[in-house]
């Protein structure tokens, strides 16, 4: 019996169900690089080059155990350019007996998955992917009955079951949460931490080649690539993060800083998303140095928060809720996406510093994310599918089971508060609070009128005046609709019209240097 194993540009996991009971004599492991992966949506040019140099690394390490791996490249001739193509041909290859995969990350190509069966008229065994804390059927099981989805409510039963943080049946500390003591704006006088990066070696080189030459009008730059691309990379940003950087990451959770992206911030999302670390290994790193007294509760319950809580709890509502997911549009957002989105050239400050640190590390973290493009896009009302496709683009870490609820769900409010209670909405003072954006603006958060308001207040009013139907009996958000209720039709209407007059302003789409989606 010959069985041959298809292994995804995510699911570099030595622990990969695909490659429980291999046989070595008998089974071959196929990996494959294809134009369609990279195509589907014009990825950041730095995530092509760390999936691929990642797979190939990959492929060596197995081939070092005394696996036999049929490795695919972008470049050879004969190449079909999608999975099901490159599948086809290697059953035609290898004649096994069966196909073994693990499910993927995206419905997309779960559903090409569910046609192989039929095309490849052999049996294809698609299994569960493991690598998670919570199961798809775990969370379908929690979710029954719900009209809506809370990631507190799921955190705590994960904490429970997991025994995470646990004291008996309480949680550490007496708390479920210590996110109150973890809005810190970074101190003016604090220098950022040196993060540990990685030069590029001759594989990924090469691969960046590949990729300048055959990619040149996708987002994004080359130059600063510095992201890990082997398991004993993944590992030793884990180890620095434990060490250097998670003793403060609860302090400085959501303060921002012109020229640092990253300040405490893991940065591990790019490796546990390709499969280079699990969850469980990276939240049991972290405990081990709380244990070892060097991380304060705030950090390590903060930090938890985001694995356990977090990552596992959008994984759940994606695979529960789609493929309708994706279709609500509860704001009726029809705007399209401004082109400086793609360029960073805005005199928005806040903006262009969060794009332009997107285009030179695939990266930002979450409150530039959530707090700055995911709150612009809110206010502006732009198409969900529009800058849904923008965040899939942009982040090394992005693939749609993750990016979808967090820009559909919680950034855009698009599902009509199906898994948060009010939309993160804030005008420019929490800008000006959380980062030090607004002293090198062209606009000021304390200017209302004129040419140097900032454009986020008049934005977050009118997006208030606008969606009042949808949103004016959420009990969280009646402290603003009650100054609303006070002002009068005229100044109201003075808000909207400057708002539009500002929105309609923007040019909107792909600039010339960009290649559009295939
Ligand atoms: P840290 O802030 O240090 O957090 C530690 C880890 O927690 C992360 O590595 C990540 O695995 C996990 N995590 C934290 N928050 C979330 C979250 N909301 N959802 C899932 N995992 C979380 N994350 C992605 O991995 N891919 C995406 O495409 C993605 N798109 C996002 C889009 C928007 C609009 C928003 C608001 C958030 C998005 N996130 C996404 C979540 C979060 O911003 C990133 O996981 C985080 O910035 C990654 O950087 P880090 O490793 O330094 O994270
Ligand atoms: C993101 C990506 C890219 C750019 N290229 C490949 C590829 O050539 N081969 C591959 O196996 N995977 C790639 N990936 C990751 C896939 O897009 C990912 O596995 C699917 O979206 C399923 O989650
Ligand atoms: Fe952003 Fe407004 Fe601050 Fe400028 S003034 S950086 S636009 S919040």
């Amino acid at each position: 019996m010959s069985t041959l194993r298809f292994i995804l540009g995510d699911q570099l996991s030595r622990t990969i169900p695909t490659l429980d009971d291999l046989d070595h004599d008998a089974d071959t492991v196929l990996m494959v690089e294809v134009m369609e992966e990279a195509t589907y949506v014009p990825h950041h040019k730095q995530k092509i080059v760390l999936v691929l140099a990642a797979m190939r690394h990959f492929a060596e390490s197995l081939r070092a155990e005394g696996i036999r791996v049929d490795y695919v490249r972008l470049d050879d001739p004969d190449n079909t350019g999608s999975f099901t193509g490159e599948l086809e041909r290697a059953a035609r290859r290898h004649l096994p007996d069966a196909v073994v995969v693990t499910e993927p990350g995206e419905w997309r190509v779960l559903a090409a998955m569910e046609g192989w069966r039929r095309q490849l008229n052999i049996p294809v065994a698609i299994r569960p992917d493991t690598r998670f804390y919570c199961s798809r059927n775990d969370f379908a099981a929690w979710g029954r009955g719900k009209t809506s989805y809370r990631m507190e409510a799921f955190y705590r039963t994960w904490r429970a079951r997991t025994g995470v943080l646990m004291e008996g049946d309480a949680p550490l500390g007496g708390r479920w949460n210590f996110d109150a003591d973890n809005r810190k704006p970074w101190p003016a006088d604090r220098a950022p931490p040196q993060r540990l990066r990685f030069a590029p070696d001759a594989v990924t080189r090469a691969v960046m080649d590949l990729v300048a030459t055959r990619f040149p009008g996708h987002f994004g730059d080359l130059d600063d690539f510095g992201w890990g691309v082997t398991r004993a990379d993944a590992l030793a940003a884990l180890e620095d993060f434990a060490v250097h950087c998670l003793p403060s990451f609860g302090d400085y959770q959501d303060a921002m800083r012109t020229g640092a992206p990253f300040l405490y911030h893991a940065t591990l999302s790019p490796y546990l998303n390709a499969g280079l670390l699990t969850a469980r290994e990276v939240v049991d790193r972290a405990l081990e140095a709380f244990e070892g007294g060097t991380v304060p509760l705030n950090a390590i319950e903060g930090f938890v928060r985001q694995i356990l809580g977090w990552r596992e709890f959008i994984r759940g509502v994606y695979w529960l809720r789609m493929p309708g997911y994706a279709e609500t549009n509860a704001l009726a957002a029809t705007r399209g996406l401004p082109t400086f989105y793609w360029t960073g050239e805005t005199a928005m400050n806040c903006l262009h510093q969060a794009i332009t640190d997107t285009k030179r590390q695939a990266y930002a973290h979450h409150i530039n994310r959530l707090m700055v493009t995911g709150n612009f896009a809110l206010l502006a009302g732009i198409r969900p599918a529009e800058i849904e496709e923008w965040y899939l683009v942009v982040y090394a870490d992005a693939y749609e089971w993750v990016e979808l609820p967090n820009v559909h769900g919680m950034a855009l409010f698009a599902d009509g508060g199906l898994m948060s209670s009010k939309p993160y909405a804030a005008g420019g003072a929490y800008i000006d609070r959380m980062s030090d954006y607004c002293g090198g603006c062209a606009y000021s958060p304390k200017v209302k009128q004129g040419p140097r308001a900032c454009p986020f207040n008049d934005l977050y009013w009118a997006f208030l005046i606008r969606n009042a139907r949808a949103l004016s009996r959420n009990p969280r958000l009646a402290m603003p609709y009650r100054t609303l209720a006070a002002w009068d039709q005229a100044r109201k209407d003075g808000i909207v019209a400057r708002a539009d007059r500002f929105l309609d302003g923007l040019p909107t789409g792909y600039p010339a240097t960009m290649t559009p989606p295939a």
